[in-house]
């Protein structure tokens, strides 16, 4: 049985929904990425973490969901099988992960990104860091517009992937998604996903 390593809210929660998706049993552990005794499991100090029974965890959002995904071709979340079908897949994988999270990190941790510690200079990473979701959410709006789903016309592990980072978007903007309502659109069809609902719940984000 798969045991999943998370955080309320975190990247990890797009592996926790394609779980759900998948509708086999499984665990999910809250886990605080700084706690010495995860760091054992995942010496990055970041979730998410897959323990698969079958030897080291996995980790890397991408590789875990992809993992998932390919091992259980009948649940349908990766996509188009051809090569070319998979290069789609991997491009918006590879756009969440290299692109759309990293934005995220100098808004969350900006003292991670400046040596200075007043916070005059930490508001202006966050600025800067803000700044790129929007210019991020510009692409994915392009992309949207017309379509139901990132990749193909039904859900693919990408969908997953994106609904951490759009709520994320959604709580730091001042006007949430309203200047994006391709995004905005798929984003609520996400959330009105069953399965995407119970991850959520499950990780308290929702009321039961
Ligand atoms: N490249 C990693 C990034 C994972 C990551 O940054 N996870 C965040 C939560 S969204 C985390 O655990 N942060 C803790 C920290 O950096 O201290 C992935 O895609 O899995």
């Amino acid at each position: 049985m798969n045991t999943l390593y998370y955080a309320p809210g975190a990247c990890s929660l797009s592996v926790h929904i394609v779980l759900e998706w998948l509708g086999e049993p499984y665990e999910a552990v809250r886990v605080n990425p700084s706690d010495p005794e995860y760091q054992k499991l995942n010496p990055a100090g970041q979730v998410p973490a897959l323990d698969t029974g079958d030897g080291a965890p996995l980790t890397q959002c991408s590789a875990i969901l992809g993992y998932l995904a390919h091992t259980h071709p009948d649940a349908g979340l990766a996509g188009d099988e051809t090569p070319l079908g998979q290069a789609y897949l991997g491009r918006w994988s590879a756009f969440f992960t290299g692109d759309v999270h990293p934005a995220f990190f100098p808004v969350f941790m900006p003292q991670r990104y400046t040596t200075a510690d007043d916070e005059a200079s930490l508001a202006k990473v966050r600025e800067a860091g803000t700044a790129l979701v929007r210019k991020r959410l510009d692409l994915l709006q392009a992309h949207l517009d017309g379509r139901t789903h990132i990749v193909g016309d039904t859900r693919t592990y990408v969908d997953a992937y994106s609904v951490p980072m759009i709520r994320w978007a959604s709580s730091i903007l001042p006007g949430g998604l309203a200047d994006w309502p391709a995004v905005k659109s798929h984003h609520e069809r996400m959330l009105a996903d069953p399965g995407v609902e119970r991850a959520m719940r499950d990780e308290g984000l929702i009321e039961s």
